[in-house]
């Protein structure tokens, strides 16, 4: 290779990387988190092309609490490691829970009323009882590809069903209509009680929906669920349920364990922050990521191609088998794609309809 090509090449890297670099530190915004200083971020960690841009949301108000202050500021360092702006909640605008989706809907607002080139891509909700353990993860990573464009929410389940301490909101006009009928809900069916995490409730009500919203279908087909141990991995009163490598630590429940299971945890990244951090590609998030993504668009592009094998059908022809294989498919995609065996069963179910209703 001749010298000056290269020296061109390493020169366009340079510049390319100088511009990259400035080009994140302006989306920059100091946090308010009171007595938090915002940092340089001349640290920030390298993008590729395919990352998205980033905000991370939480809130914290009422009676100071150190615990959950000493959380949001792992929160942060984690945010300025890859350049997102971080917004904190401080003040009480709504009742209760209802503050989490009222701020983000406002987020989601004002992120929409920017030039699209300015906008933030992604919101990542962020409880105050969780901790950042590994910041060598980035948000994006676990975001669907843009080519699945219908998905919205990425969230996670437990045995309670929907979690919603770690989940990402897509800026995007789905989600002020999602926002709004999560936030309406005890407005307009007063008679259904939502329980104690009400906003959590109402918003995996809607999530079921496969009627009315903002294309007459619903909200279902626009989320997805995570394995929830990727991105809401919980403290147990025992143990901690992840392994080193794993991106953060959350303490949902608890009780009165959750104080001293917080300080444990806030000694460890405070104290020995290297012990839990592992690189990136050290750890499983990759592969996993990608497979699982790779996977659902397999899934979902072999449901759209059967819908329409069946909407075109002769009249007469038998579909009756793939109807049923395909409905089933699509509830695994949108309630239970973080059950691989589950999906990859209906997958295999679907491809069995196939063959037997259309290989006579
Ligand atoms: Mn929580």
């Amino acid at each position: 290779m001749p010298q000056g090509f290269t020296r061109r090449a390493i020169g366009g890297l340079l510049a390319a990387t100088i511009l990259l670099i400035v080009w994140r530190i302006s989306y920059y915004e100091p946090s308010t988190l009171p007595g938090h200083s915002p940092q340089g971020n001349n640290n920030v960690a390298k993008t590729s092309a395919t990352s998205r841009k980033v905000g991370k949301v939480s809130m914290l108000y009422g009676y100071p609490n150190p615990y959950y202050k000493q959380a949001l500021e792992s929160h942060k360092r984690h945010a300025d490691r890859w350049g997102y702006p971080m917004h904190i909640l401080q003040e009480d605008i709504s009742e209760g829970f209802w503050n989490k989706p009222s701020y983000v809907l406002s987020l989601v607002i004002q992120e929409l009323a920017k030039p699209a080139a300015e906008r933030l891509e992604w919101l990542m909700w962020v409880d105050a009882d969780s901790i950042i353990i590994n910041p060598a993860i980035p948000a994006d990573i676990f975001l669907p590809p843009r080519d699945l464009s219908e998905i919205h929410f990425v969230a996670s389940k437990d045995q309670n069903g929907l979690n919603t301490g770690i989940v990402f909101f897509h800026v995007h006009q789905w989600t002020i209509s999602m926002l709004i009928e999560a936030l309406a809900h005890p407005l307009y069916l007063p008679a259904i009680d939502l329980g104690v995490s009400a906003d959590q409730e109402a918003m995996a009500r809607i999530m079921k929906k496969t009627t009315d919203g903002p294309d007459g279908q619903g909200y279902a087909q626009g989320m997805a669920y995570l394995p929830r141990p990727w991105i809401n991995t919980y403290e147990w009163h025992h143990a901690y349920e992840g392994k080193k490598g794993d991106m953060l630590v959350h303490f949902p429940g608890l009780e009165d364990d959750r104080w001293p299971h917080m300080e444990k945890w806030l000694g460890v990244v405070e104290d020995t922050p290297l012990e839990w951090e592992v690189p990136l590609k050290d750890t499983e998030y990759p592969r996993l990521t990608k497979d699982f993504w790779d996977k659902f668009r397999t899934a979902r592009n072999l449901a759209n191609q059967v819908e329409r094998d069946i909407y075109n059908a002769p009249a007469g022809s038998l579909t009756h088998a793939r109807q049923e294989a395909v409905a089933q498919l699509r509830i695994a995609l949108q309630q239970h794609a973080d059950e691989a065996e589950f999906l990859q069963q209906c997958v295999d179910d679907l491809h069995a309809a196939i063959k037997k209703e259309t290989s006579a």
